[in-house]
């Protein structure tokens, strides 16, 4: 990769795809008959707590029997070995990157790994079902939701992630779908800000045209292809 120094990678749903973690499209972006977007919101854990925190208690049970796959493990490689700037910022509350090895790895919806509390604010570590109301370790209270950023919430990280961009040489976007936004935007950033852009997705996403070069095939295909 020649003239290349700092590179910014996203990574979406479809890289934990072969993991056997189901993407927002394959499970027909439904969870008990309603849009995940219908789920994943504020106003949705307002209207049925129960109906939320049960959708991510299941999440959560299906991230821990999953193993990172190749394209993990690649990425992980790749942050080890690349010597100038590296960040994996992904769209996935998934840990596969960490269990990988991955280091520089910023969640900008957030973690299925931890909960955070309505009483007290704070974050802790999401260690039984929500369903079941446990007390938060920090205050008792029994107010918990998961760590994570929904529909009409501001991601995490977004000043180091447009930092990021701003310094990028090279912009990879992985496994997404480019329907959800601010993330959707970067590639349109970072081109603009000058940086080479490349999409490793199964199919062509939906800003696949912003990108000047798209290789499509199954993550563990196509990502150790590019990083070795
Ligand atoms: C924000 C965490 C303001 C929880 C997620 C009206 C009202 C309110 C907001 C909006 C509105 N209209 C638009 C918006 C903005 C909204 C948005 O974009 N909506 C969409 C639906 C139009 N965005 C927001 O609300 C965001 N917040 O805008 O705040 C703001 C913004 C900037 C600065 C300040 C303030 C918050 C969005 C975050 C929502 N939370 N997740 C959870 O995970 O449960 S989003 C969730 O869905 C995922 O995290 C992920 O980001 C998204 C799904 O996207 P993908 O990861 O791409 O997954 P998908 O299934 O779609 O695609 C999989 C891809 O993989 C496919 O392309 C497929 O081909 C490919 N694939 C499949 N298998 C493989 C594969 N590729 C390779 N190999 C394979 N084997």
């Amino acid at each position: 990769m020649g003239k290349i120094r700092n590179i910014v990678i996203l990574t979406g749903a479809g890289v934990s795809a072969e993991s056997g973690i189901d993407t927002f499209r394959d499970a027909g972006g439904l969870w008990e008959q309603h849009r995940v977007e219908d789920v994943a919101t504020p106003e949705a854990f307002e209207r049925d707590p129960d109906l939320v925190l049960r959708f991510y208690d299941m999440r959560r049970e299906a991230i821990q029997t999953r193993q990172p796959n190749a394209a993990h493990h690649a990425l992980a490689r790749l942050d080890a070995e690349w010597p100038g700037g590296l960040l994996i910022v992904t769209q996935n509350v998934d840990d596969l990157h960490e269990r990988a090895g991955a280091k520089r790895v910023l969640h900008m919806h957030g973690t299925h790994l931890n909960a955070w509390c309505l009483a007290c604010d704070e974050r802790s570590p999401w260690t039984g079902a929500l369903i079941q109301r446990p007390p938060c370790p920090q205050c008792g209270e029994a107010a918990l939701r998961p760590d994570v950023v929904w529909f009409g919430e501001i991601p995490y990280h977004m000043d180091e992630i447009h930092v990021a961009l701003r310094e990028a040489d090279l912009f990879v976007s992985i496994g997404t779908s480019g329907a959800v936004y601010p993330a959707a935007g970067f590639v349109r950033d970072a081109r603009d800000l000058g940086a080479a852009t490349l999409e490793l997705n199964l199919e062509p996403s939906q800003g696949t045209l912003w990108f000047n070069e798209a290789r499509h095939g199954p993550a563990t295909a196509v990502v150790p292809a590019w990083v070795d």
